[in-house]
């Protein structure tokens, strides 16, 4: 028997119906997750770190990204940088994965060795015409925006990325996250593509049925609701919340503290969206019981009601409360594996055990990462069966996923497939 021919990218772009889930090849062919990578991992901005991944001169952590690989550290003069993780002589990786102190970046292959600015300082062997200044390592472009590290691996990077940072420094400047500690990490791999994690990231649909932790502090409302389908009581409370919004909104602008939504999601641009969001029930933090985790507040914080300033954009998703922030970085791997990253930053001078327990700083966001990971892993495989057809999003619950897949194809055609 023939092969079956694979259809274009192309074709499976025009398949996708509006208001529904993409056609099957976008979320597992090998050629439409090299076309991914392309266009949202390369010509995009995306989020990779924290300066305080490299809190110390001489810190150096390692980020890989489909085929390319970066160093992000902290030069001999407090700096950051960010370099391409590729020598200079033959191309040889200069350091391998995770974290490392460094006084200088000596190549394991014939010691080529570099400054933490990436300069070369020696190459042996090399011949008196030889210029060691045109062979630094390559820079990569980065923007740190409130402490969080933004890269683009193209020549050409969108240049809107100036909005994100005009609206995120002023938000995120009481939180002080250049100066913050991750007091922990995890890495979760979810057996599911890339856009599946992001999707079920944007929508809370799903978060009663499966995130019985998070639900205590998290309040989805604000992500639609079908007023046709609520009980009268349900109603009732659902508008309820709606003017708490408004009015707490209101309250905290006229405080100083911006907390409307903002948001991008449209266009050759850097996707993303953040609003404060209302803690629910005690209503301080994503903790079991929403109250604080941490004595030591964020930063310069003296409050602990000040919400949760959501953002998110097409590969992270981040909360920053009063008392510490989870701040998530998803890199696809392979069109059904997809690393999701999660840090949880609280004060530099944080102590664990004196200030904060460790258990209930990470438990919701560990418990709620698990229940995600399940239920993305659940999509793949229902999303692999042939008989998968493509199912309507909610336009109450799924709104923003049907934005997502829109952008999606819309970038994926201005970038040629
Ligand atoms: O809080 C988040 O990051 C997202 C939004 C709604 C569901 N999910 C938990
Ligand atoms: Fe790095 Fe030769 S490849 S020194
Ligand atoms: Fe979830």
């Amino acid at each position: 028997m023939l092969d079956q021919v694979q259809s274009p990218i192309s074709l499976l772009l025009r398949q996708r119906a509006e208001g529904h889930s993409l056609p099957a090849g976008l979320y597992m062919r090998p050629d439409v997750f090299e076309a991914d990578l392309d266009v949202f991992f390369r010509k995009h901005w995306i989020y990779v770190g924290l300066e305080c991944d490299v809190p110390e001169p001489g810190d150096a952590t390692v980020i890989d990204i489909g085929s390319s690989s970066l160093i992000l550290l902290r030069d001999d003069d407090s700096q950051i940088r960010v370099l391409h993780n590729v020598c200079r002589h033959r191309g040889s990786r200069l350091l391998d994965a995770g974290s490392s102190v460094l006084s200088k970046l000596v190549c394991p292959y014939h010691q080529w060795t570099y400054e933490l600015s990436g300069e070369l300082i020696h190459a042996p062997h090399m011949g008196k015409g030889f210029d060691p200044t045109c062979h630094s390592i390559r820079p990569v472009q980065f923007r740190s925006i409130g402490g969080l590290i933004y890269v683009c691996l193209s020549d050409n990077p969108p240049k809107d990325i100036d909005t994100l940072e005009r609206v995120m420094e002023e938000r995120l400047a009481p939180y002080d996250i250049r100066n913050s500690r991750i007091a922990h990490q995890t890495d979760v791999i979810e057996d599911g593509n890339w856009k599946l994690t992001i999707e079920n990231n944007r929508e809370c649909y799903h978060c009663a049925g499966s995130h019985p932790e998070l639900c205590v502090s998290f309040i989805d409302l604000d992500f639609g609701y079908d007023p046709e389908s609520l009980g009268e009581d349900d109603r009732a409370e659902a508008e309820e919340h709606q003017r708490l919004y408004a009015e707490r909104t209101a309250a905290w602008e006229a405080e100083g503290y911006p907390s409307a939504a903002f948001e991008q999601l449209a266009g050759n641009a850097t996707n993303f969206r953040t609003q404060r969001l209302i803690i629910a029930g005690a209503g301080e933090s994503q903790t079991p019981d929403a109250t604080a985790a941490c004595s030591k507040l964020m930063g310069a914080m003296t409050r602990k009601d000040l919400g949760d300033v959501h953002l998110w954009g097409h590969n992270a998703w981040n909360h920053f409360m009063g008392d510490h922030a989870v701040t998530v970085m998803v890199i696809p791997l392979a069109p059904n594996r997809t690393l999701v990253r999660t840090k949880w930053l609280v004060h530099k001078d944080a102590v664990e055990g004196v200030d904060y327990d460790i258990e209930k700083l990470t438990s919701v966001w560990i418990a709620t990462t698990d229940q995600d990971s399940l239920l993305v892993a659940r999509s793949q495989q229902g999303i692999e069966d042939p008989a998968y057809l493509p199912g309507p999003y909610s336009r109450f619950t799924e709104g923003q996923l049907d934005n997502f897949a829109t952008w999606y194809v819309e970038q994926m055609r201005a970038h040629g497939y």
